[in-house]
C-alpha cells in the first residue's frame, strides 16, 4: 500500500483550522489536525512545500519510521511549526491504520484503561457572581470537573473570560488585541474568588484554574498557597515554563497541584519537569506535540513518576485533535483529565464526529479510526480569516506574557 496524495484543508467555521488529509492508493484516507493558533499558514507551507512531497509513495503502515524520517530527516529539530506538521501526519497515519484494521484507534493503542474520559469545562464570568453561576451551569450539565476564571476587579479584560456561554475564544479577527494586566490586583482577588465558588458549590467536584504564564516564581508560590483551602485539582501554567527551575521554588511553598505543557512540543521540553517531579499533570497535546506516537512516549515517561496526563483541549484544537486525543486518553494508564472546550455548531458540522459527551465524560465511539471526518464542501464555504491571540501589557505599558 502507498500514500498516493496528501493535502491541507484550511477552513474558518467561526475560527481557523488546518487539517491534513492523507489518501492511500486503496482509497482509505486519514485525517490529522495541524492547527497552530495565529500561525496557521506557516504549518500549511511546511506541510505543502516540505513534507507532503516526501510522503508520496511511502507505505502508510510505517508510522514510526515516517515519524523518525520527518523528525531526524529535517535536521532542524522541534519547534511548534515542525512538530504540528509531524503530528498531523502521525495522526492521519494512525487513523488509516485503524480504519484498515476495522478498529477504533484505542484498540491499537492497547485497548481501554477506563470506561470514559473525564473532561473539564470552562466556567467564566466578568465578576464573581457571574462566574459562580457559570460553575452551576457546568455542574448542571453533569461535569465532574470545572475550570473557573473571573474578571479581576479594576481590570477591563482578563484571560479566560468568554463572550458566549460555552465557547471561550481568545483569538480575535484582525491584528492582535491589546489587554492590560496587573498581578497585584489578581493576587488579592483570586483566593476570595475560589472561596466564593467553594462556599456556593461545596467540594464534591474538581476545580481547576489557569494562571496562563503570568506570575513570577514567588508570586506563583503565594497564589498556590493562598488557594490551598479551596483544594484545586490543579493550578495551570503558574509561570512561563522556559525557566523550569522556577517550579522548584513554587513546590517548596505549596501543595496545590501544578499542570504545565500546552505550549510544549517535545518530550525534551517536559523531561526535567517530569523526572524531578516538579509538576503533577502534563498538558502536551496530539496536535502540538508530535502526534499520537510522541504523546505516548511522553505519557510513558510521566507514568514512571506518577505524573498524569491532562491534555490541552481548547477550541483552537480541532475536533480531529479532540477525537484522536480521546483514544489516547482512554488507553494510557496514567490519564488524569482532558480539557474540553466545546466547539461551535458550525465547527461541529464541518467535522462530523463519533465522540459524545455524557455526565462529565467523553467517549470516542467505536467507529474504525479516530472517528472524526471532514465535510470538504462545507469547509470550502468558510475561507481563512486571519486572527491572532491577544497580547498583554502591564499598567505602565510593559509587554508581559499573555
Ligand atoms: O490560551 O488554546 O488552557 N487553555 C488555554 C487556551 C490557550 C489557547 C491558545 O491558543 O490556555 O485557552
Ligand atoms: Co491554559
Amino acid at each position: 500500500m502507498k500514500i498516493e496524495r496528501a493535502y491541507c484543508i484550511v477552513t474558518c467555521p467561526g475560527r481557523n483550522f488546518v487539517t491534513l488529509k492523507v489518501v492511500t492508493d486503496q482509497g482509505v484516507y486519514g485525517l490529522g489536525d495541524a492547527t497552530l493558533n495565529g500561525r496557521e499558514k506557516s504549518v500549511v507551507a511546511y506541510l505543502q512545500d516540505h513534507v507532503i512531497p516526501c510522503l508520496i509513495g511511502r507505505d502508510p503502515h510505517q508510522i514510526e519510521d515516517i515519524w523518525q524520517y520527518l523528525y531526524k530527516g529535517a535536521y532542524w529539530r522541534r519547534g511548534p511549526v515542525t512538530m504540528s506538521a509531524i503530528a498531523a501526519v502521525d495522526t492521519a497515519l494512525w487513523d488509516i491504520k485503524a480504519k484498515l484494521a476495522g478498529l477504533p484507534l484505542y484498540q491499537l493503542l492497547g485497548g481501554k484503561s477506563r470506561s470514559g474520559v473525564m473532561v473539564y469545562g470552562h466556567a467564566n464570568g466578568r465578576d464573581v457572581s457571574e462566574a459562580v453561576d457559570a460553575v452551576s451551569h457546568y455542574l448542571g450539565l453533569g461535569y465532574k470537573a470545572v475550570r473557573a476564571q473571573a474578571g479581576v476587579p479594576g481590570l477591563d479584560t482578563a484571560y479566560g473570560i468568554a463572550k458566549g456561554k460555552l465557547f471561550y475564544e481568545p483569538a480575535t479577527k484582525g491584528l492582535p488585541e491589546e489587554q492590560i494586566w496587573s498581578t497585584e490586583k489578581y493576587i488579592d482577588f483570586i483566593p476570595r474568588f475560589f472561596e466564593a465558588v467553594r462556599a456556593k458549590h461545596g467540594f464534591d467536584f474538581h476545580l481547576l484554574h489557569d494562571v496562563h504564564h503570568r506570575l513570577t516564581p514567588i508570586e506563583a508560590a503565594r497564589v498556590g498557597k493562598s488557594l490551598e483551602p479551596s483544594r484545586l485539582f490543579w493550578m495551570e501554567d503558574p509561570t512561563p515554563a522556559e525557566n523550569q527551575d522556577a517550579l522548584r521554588l513554587i513546590r517548596q511553598h505549596t501543595v496545590t497541584p501544578i499542570a504545565i505543557g500546552e505550549v510544549f512540543n517535545s518530550i525534551h521540553d517536559c523531561r526535567e519537569l517530569i523526572q524531578n517531579q516538579l509538576i503533577d499533570y502534563i498538558r502536551t497535546t496530539v496536535v502540538h506535540a508530535g502526534g499520537i506516537s510522541h504523546l505516548r512516549k511522553i505519557a510513558a515517561l510521566a507514568e514512571l513518576y506518577q505524573v498524569r496526563t491532562g491534555s490541552h483541549g481548547a477550541t483552537d484544537l480541532s475536533p480531529v485533535c479532540m477525537g484522536a486525543a480521546l483514544h489516547f486518553d482512554l488507553s494510557v494508564p496514567n490519564f488524569g483529565i482532558q480539557e474540553y472546550m466545546r466547539h461551535t455548531d458550525e465547527t461541529d458540522a464541518v467535522f462530523p464526529h463519533h465522540y459524545s459527551f455524557d455526565q462529565g465524560f467523553l467517549y470516542p465511539g467505536d467507529a474504525p479510526g479516530h472517528g472524526v471526518d471532514i465535510d470538504e464542501k462545507l469547509a470550502a464555504k468558510y475561507p481563512y480569516d486571519p486572527a491572532y491571540l491577544p497580547i498583554a501589557r502591564l499598567e505602565d505599558g510593559t509587554l508581559c506574557s499573555w
